[in-house]
């Protein structure tokens, strides 16, 4: 069923505390946790409890869920105390989607490049 955890997906495992990961901060419907190969000093992805491959199918199914998710976004910037910070969320392997559970990336505490690469 859409949303339902998948027994192959790596974020739902850390969701399920079935893998570790270094959690930032927790709602009842996302988690934040430290991206396991950070791009910047701080690197933190937001995910949904629930599954969905990407951002656009979780926000077509669960626009309150995707809300949630965009408002940690924002909380995530505040606890780390990021003066200015860029929320990515790559969708589709051209994109460099590599894991197939909807998530944002939080990137700060350096300068970013506009356009990115
Ligand atoms: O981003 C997927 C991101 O997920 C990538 O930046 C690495 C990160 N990752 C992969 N495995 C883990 C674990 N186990 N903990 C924390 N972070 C992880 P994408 O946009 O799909 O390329």
């Amino acid at each position: 069923m859409a949303g339902e955890p998948q027994d192959d997906c790596l974020f739902c495992k850390i969701v399920a505390g079935q893998i570790p990961a270094t959690i930032v901060r927790e709602t009842e419907t996302t988690v934040a946790f430290q991206d396991i190969n950070p791009q910047a000093p701080t690197h933190v992805l937001v995910i949904p409890r629930v599954h969905y491959r990407d951002v656009a199918t979780l926000s077509a199914a669960e626009p309150a869920v995707a809300a949630d998710l965009l408002r940690e976004t924002g909380e995530v910037a505040a606890q780390e105390k990021l003066e200015s910070h860029r929320v990515v969320f790559n969708t589709g392997s051209g994109a460099g989607q590599t894991v197939w559970h909807a998530h944002a990336h939080v990137l700060g505490g350096r300068g970013l490049q506009w356009p990115p690469g």
